[in-house]
């Protein structure tokens, strides 16, 4: 599961990417900072299901805390996009195909309008604009790589899977082609696509396997009703309201040791000894963590994956009256796999050989053994047999 952070130039993506992964990166107020993609782990948080069972869990990979665990997410922070970045403008076109291996696009805007679609500062650009332009953007720049297979793709009788070559680094499926081709309402046998299909395709095909969810940022420096205001002009879109500043602020705090922070929380314990600069900016923080409810910024990263994404988490064990691995930590790991996943596709993300071999699976709350094509639940608990060594 990949997210990956998109938009116009200086609205914050490198800020939410920081505060998400805790790397530093360079962040700067003017447009294209960040060049070459920033890749990092970030993490979902969930009700973990150790108290349900009456155990204590031990993740290998992120925190418990108090039944809130964290499932690890990967993130890519990308370069700004401008209008004609599909025909090279800006920083050219490079960043649209590092954006391909994301799963659901965080398109981070303004909110404040206090810079334009090319990063530059203004008094009142509209940042509704902003997610126009880069879907506008990304389906120029996929019409034009269709474009340049037009003449292979017509000799083609399949043009399902002869499109699916063409997109293989989108990692589509055939179902998502085949919705894409009905929906434009094209056909689908020796392709031979002018502009406007390819065009009507290309938005269709991006709906299904880049969904957008709109990060509406700098909320801190925006009057009240902002968001509402955005959201309306915005209503294909789910949009989350946030502060990557504050949240990068708060993150270091806690990672400093002066306060006592979880990210999906909207307040926290001040424990270290401070300045009375640090205890100022601190109470900022405070307040604006209380009057907007957190920083929206672990929202961000839940709505993505069980939002759009539309995620379910299963954790694997080895020992199904323990909920154990085989070094006897509890409820080890936590995956998140996409919605009607089987057993099997749960033994392939573990490993392939655990897969090949696999035998069947158990359910560790009943102990009922599962067939392979069995569909997974959320926040099912589950032993893969297998005869792999
Ligand atoms: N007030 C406020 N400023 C922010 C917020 N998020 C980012 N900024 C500032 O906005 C400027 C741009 O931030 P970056 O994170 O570098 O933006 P970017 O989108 O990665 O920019 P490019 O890499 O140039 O595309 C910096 O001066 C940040 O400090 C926020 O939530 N509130
Ligand atoms: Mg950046």
């Amino acid at each position: 599961m990949m997210i990956g952070l998109v938009g116009a130039p200086n609205k914050g993506k490198s800020t939410i990417f920081s505060a998400l992964t805790m790397l530093d990166v360079q962040i700067a107020d003017y447009p294209f900072t960040t060049i070459k993609p920033n890749l990092g782990v970030t993490y979902a948080t969930r009700q973990c299901v150790e108290k349900e069972l009456g155990v204590k869990c031990r993740p290998r990979n992120g925190l418990c805390t108090n039944g809130i665990r964290q499932i690890p997410v990967n993130v890519v922070d990308i370069a700004g996009l401008v209008p004609g970045a599909s025909i090279g403008k800006g920083m050219g076109n490079q960043f649209l195909n590092d954006m391909s291996m994301a799963d659901v696009l965080v398109q981070v805007i303004d909110a404040s309008g206090k810079t334009d679609m090319h990063g530059n500062a203004s008094d009142s650009s509209d940042p509704a604009e902003e997610v126009t332009m880069l879907l506008d953007e990304m389906a120029q720049w996929l019409s034009t790589i269709l474009e340049r297979h037009m003449p292979g793709l017509s000799k083609k009788a399949d043009g399902v899977h002869a499109v699916m070559d063409v997109l293989s680094s989108f990692n589509a499926s055939e179902e998502q082609i085949k919705s894409a081709i009905r929906n434009a309402n094209i056909s689908d046998a020796y392709v031979s696509w002018g502009q406007e299909s390819r065009m009507k395709f290309s938005i269709e095909f991006l709906r299904l396997n880049k969904p957008i969810i709109v990060a509406a940022n700098k909320l801190d420096l925006c009057p009240a009703g902002t968001l509402e205001r955005i959201r309306k002009k915005l209503p294909d879109y789910k949009v989350v309201g946030c502060s990557g500043a504050v949240d990068l602020a708060v993150r270091k705090a806690a990672k400093a040791g002066a306060i006592r922070y979880r990210s999906d929380e909207a307040s926290f314990d001040t424990i270290g000894s401070v300045s009375e600069d640090q205890r100022k900016a601190l109470d900022y923080m405070s307040e604006y963590l209380r009057k907007n409810k957190g920083t929206g910024v672990q929202e961000l990263v839940n709505t993505a994956v069980f939002g759009t994404a539309m995620k379910i988490v299963v954790y694997p064990v080895e020992n199904e009256n323990k909920y154990t691995d085989h070094f006897g930590n509890v409820l080890p790991d936590a995956l998140l796999l996409g919605n009607g996943s089987t057993a099997l596709d749960m033994a392939r993300v573990i490993h392939t050989d655990i897969a090949e071999h696999m035998l069947y699976a158990v359910d560790a709350r009943t102990k009922n053994r599962l067939a392979k094509e069995y569909v997974l639940n959320d926040n099912d608990v589950i032993r893969i047999v297998s005869a792999a060594k």
